[in-house]
């Protein structure tokens, strides 16, 4: 599968070839997307959903039946459910502005937890303006959210819980079917980020019951620049458009507009039609390989990375120990070394990870750190390049 990626054959500093561990933050392309990409600007392109020409008419099947791919990937009940935005940062933000605005009043609140990333604490930081509040759902020390502590967070002013599927500094896999139901108990719909999990789980979201479910297409060798907010349909339709403009309408006049129907309510202008048939061709690859497949490859990079570095001296992992509610991420400390040294260093060996917060400030105050260095693996990684990780992290130790 590697001879897809053509990326991965690149030499960095002259090592080869690259070893690309920073898979949390983008994912790299296989062949076929770019592709399929660039075939249809060269032989289709035309905008969707508008013309009655025959180049419109086929980029708005293509489109379409995208839609239809992502909905069948996700198990939605209809595509009526699917709405393409430019990415998770995107689609909580449509939640978080028109949930506020249909359902919450002045000291209403939303619960999310303390390992959020920032695209779902600020977005309902945002609609503050309207006088909502957070509350949190705190973590243990080992990164897993205080259940008996989310539990009582629930009153009668809670209308929205909206919590991740997996951390991405943790990798942390939180129970959130177990998180969906206490919730439905109480009469509350929920929000999944689903970010980190979707690139390396199966998702369901009909046995999950999500009431919204969020991903990124550039996290699951798709595109930049497109993502997926799935809502339940009668969710959906309780709430008002995000953004104004063509195809999200059915009639305007100066004095009223009345609006398309589901999901072109929320699609203002001109869609990335282009993007959408490179998330499908994404979706279908992963989907031919198996998702079960990729999980299970991936669990044994991490099982075997963690034990690994966990020999490593001075070394720290952050987030659970237990390998089935740690996904593929792995967050860590050595002694005092600072991660943006460990970073640097590593990327002269060739070896990609991130540093630093990783968008979730908040959880770095809990943890008492200002950043970790992260490792993060995708189905293309071998255990070579895990053999390479560790060499590296014990050279950059010796260093120091
Ligand atoms: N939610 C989670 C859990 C994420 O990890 C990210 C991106 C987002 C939301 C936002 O996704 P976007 O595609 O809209 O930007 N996380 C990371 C990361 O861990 N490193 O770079 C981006």
């Amino acid at each position: 599968m590697r001879n897809d990626f053509p990326i991965l054959t690149k030499t960095i500093y002259g090592k080869y070839p690259l070893v690309y561990l920073d898979n949390a933050a983008t994912t790299q392309k296989p062949r076929l997307v770019v592709e399929a990409m660039t075939e249809e600007y060269y032989n289709v392109n035309a905008n969707v959903h508008r013309g009655v020409h025959f180049l419109s008419q086929q980029a708005t099947e293509l489109h379409e039946g995208s839609r239809e791919t992502v909905r069948k990937f996700l198990n939605a009940r209809s595509t009526a459910e699917i709405v393409f935005t430019r990415g998770t940062t995107e689609s909580i933000n449509l939640v978080a502005q028109c949930f506020s605005d249909a359902c919450m009043k002045e000291g209403d609140e939303v619960i999310v937890s303390e390992m959020e990333h920032h695209s779902n604490i600020v977005s309902w930081q945002l609609q503050q303006r309207k006088g909502i509040k957070l509350r949190v759902i705190p973590i243990t020390d080992d990164g897993k959210l205080r259940m008996d502590e989310y539990e009582k967070l629930f009153n009668e002013r809670t209308k929205i819980v909206s919590v991740t599927h997996v951390s991405n500094v943790l990798g942390t896999i939180n129970p959130v079917k177990e998180i969906i139901r206490i919730a439905h108990e109480h009469g509350v719909p929920v929000l999944i980020d689903g970010a980190q999990s979707t690139p390396h789980m199966k998702v369901d979201v009909q046995e999950l019951d999500c009431d919204f479910f969020a991903f990124s297409g550039h996290k699951i060798y798709g595109p930049t620049g497109i993502g997926v907010l799935y809502g339940k349909e009668e969710w959906l339709e309780k709430l008002p458009p995000y953004m104004g403009g063509g195809e999200m309408i059915k009639n305007v006049s100066f004095e009223r507009t009345t609006f398309n129907e589901l999901p072109f309510k929320f699609e203002a202008g001109t869609p990335d039609y282009v993007a959408s048939t490179g998330l499908a061709r994404a979706l279908d690859y992963v989907s031919a390989i198996g998702m079960d497949v990729i999980e299970a490859h991936e669990r044994d990079l991490t099982q075997y990375a963690m034990r690994q570095m966990d020999a490593i001296e001075g070394m720290h992992i952050f987030g659970p120990k237990e390998i089935e509610q740690h996904d593929a991420v792995i967050s860590f400390q050595v002694g005092n070394i600072h991660h943006l040294d460990m970073g640097t260093l590593l990327d002269r060996l060739g070896i990609a990870v991130r540093t630093g917060h990783h968008c979730a400030e908040p959880l770095m105050h809990r943890l008492g750190i200002e950043g970790t260095c992260r490792a993060s693996f995708a189905l293309y990684n071998t255990r070579e390049e895990v053999d390479a990780l560790v060499a590296g992290i014990k050279r950059v130790r010796q260093m120091f």
